[in-house]
């Protein structure tokens, strides 16, 4: 563990913008030579060297080292203190594409710079005390946000509300920790039962707190991960064909033959602003061959994992009831939904056989009963989901470890601090809790936490 350190003399490099055509492609310099580097490339159209002025755009011709014209740029310098990185910056931007921004590249390395390692820049934001390791973390939330639930979340987290409670639950913890340790310093005096009380009483106080954070952990994981559908039955139910209902394309082959899917198929949708993940299984029998065997494997673990489980029944089956009730005995009934299909062809008016979990009825040929479904589904994602007004909400697996574990700590300081045990005891367990919040925002951290958490930005980021 260590605190945040000086940052490097290197002067970093990277193309900013995605691959590919655009109107215009940007790279950023930042370190302490960046604005040498740059001026040293710049002319004026009559070829005159230019000296940017700071947060000045400026218009200019990029010339090679040995003077040839590159491209036309417009380019801006940031001083030292006043930039994304808090170090030295330009920014410079030139025609999209493949190549100018290449071009470009090399020749600011070949003056120098280094090529920036992936996250670097928001790396040196957060060595350079610009951002906490919270909101760091936030801004790789934010590019890959794909819902407007995951963008709004992740942009909460940026603005640094999320980052400000948990240093505020940091500062009760500290509080409780130094009235505790100066019951240490003073050993010959009896701790009053009173002061014990107020201490158990605040421990209690910052524990609910936590606990309450923690608790949106259910829906932030579907903010970030999204809201995992698996579609699953028997084989030739009608799964691939709601599949491409949902998708309003034809992704899935349809067939009439049992066992057309074999692998699983995965695509994204957008519902009232949450990024839903649906899964199109194989058809679960026991007959088939080696390779639907796999597919069904890899079918029950998807119904695993899911969030919530599609079973289709198919209506037209005379044995459907009785396939169902033995399917049943086997699936998570806590999030599945039944879904009897093909009411187009089925002549009964059937209930189902169950009141075990809900059905809704429907025809993935016509689309009847689609828009049940689909509020269904909705309803099942606001079942979960924390309210997003405040901006507080655990999206990230990482800090529901550190703030499970700042819970523990502090309750094994309560019961220390019940018992009577040491003061020492008590404190360094409060300690332990300070310390797991203190990852969250990068006070303290380890070079294996950043590489972790940079090495999945991509690069000029
Ligand atoms: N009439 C009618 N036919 C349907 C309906 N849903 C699906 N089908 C037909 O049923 C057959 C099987 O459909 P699929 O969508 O391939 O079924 P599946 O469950 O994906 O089948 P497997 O991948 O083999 O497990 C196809 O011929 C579909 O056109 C429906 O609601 N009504
Ligand atoms: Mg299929």
């Amino acid at each position: 563990m260590r605190e945040r350190s000086a940052p490097l003399d290197d002067t970093i490099v990277a193309i900013i913008t995605p691959p590919g055509e655009g109107g215009i492609a940007a790279l950023r310099l930042a370190g302490p030579d960046a604005l040498a580097i740059a001026n040293q490339h710049l002319r004026s159209r009559a070829g005159e060297p230019i000296a940017l002025d700071p947060f000045h755009l400026r218009y200019a011709i990029f010339h090679s080292s040995n003077g040839q014209n590159i491209d036309e740029v417009t380019a801006v310098s940031m001083p030292h203190g006043h930039s994304y990185t808090g170090l030295e910056q330009v920014e410079i931007f030139c025609h999209g594409g493949r190549m100018a921004a290449r071009l470009i590249l090399e020749e600011l390395m070949s003056s120098g710079a280094r090529a920036a390692e992936p996250g670097e820049f928001t790396r040196l934001a957060f060595i350079n005390g610009r951002i906490d390791l919270a909101r760091a973390e936030a801004v790789a939330e934010l590019i890959a946000a794909n819902s407007h639930a995951s963008f709004r979340a992740s942009r909460e987290h940026l603005l640094g509300a999320y980052s400000e409670h948990v240093a505020e639950l940091r500062d009760q913890i500290v509080r409780v920790t130094s009235e505790v340790e100066a019951s240490i310093d003073f050993p010959e005096e009896e701790i009053s039962p009173a002061s014990q009380a107020e201490v158990t009483h605040q421990i209690e106080s910052v524990v609910d707190r936590i606990d309450q954070l923690l608790q949106t952990y259910q829906g932030g994981r579907i903010i970030a991960e999204g809201f995992s559908v698996a579609i699953s039955g028997r084989p030739n139910a009608g799964k691939s064909s709601l599949f491409n209902l949902l998708l309003r394309k034809e992704r899935a082959l349809v067939n009439p033959i049992a066992g057309t899917t074999r692998d699983y198929l995965s695509e994204w949708i957008e519902l009232d602003g949450y990024a839903v993940n649906l899964i199109d299984t194989a058809g679960i029998r026991i007959k088939g061959g080696k390779i639907e065997a796999l597919g069904i494997e890899r079918a029950r673990k998807i119904i695993k994992d899911a969030d919530l489980v599609l079973w289709m029944c198919d209506l037209t089956r005379r044995s459907w009831r009785k396939e169902l009730e033995a399917d049943l005995k086997n699936l998570p009934s806590e999030k599945t939904i039944l879904l009897l299909n093909k009411i187009d062809l089925a002549k009964e008016k059937s209930e189902t056989s169950t009141d075990v979990v809900p059905f809704i009825r429907l025809s993935a040929r016509t689309g009847a009963g689609l828009g049940e479904l689909t509020g269904c589904l909705s309803r099942e994602i606001h079942k979960r989901m924390p309210d997003l007004t405040s901006g507080l909400v655990v999206t990230s697996a990482r800090h529901k470890q550190k703030l499970g574990g700042a819970v523990k700590a502090l309750r094994s300081a309560r019961i220390k601090n019940q018992r009577g045990e040491s003061p020492e005891l008590v404190a360094f367990e409060l300690r332990q809790a300070t310390l797991c919040l203190d990852e969250i925002t990068g006070k303290v951290y380890t070079e294996e936490i950043l590489g972790r958490i940079f090495g999945k930005f991509c690069i000029g980021k």
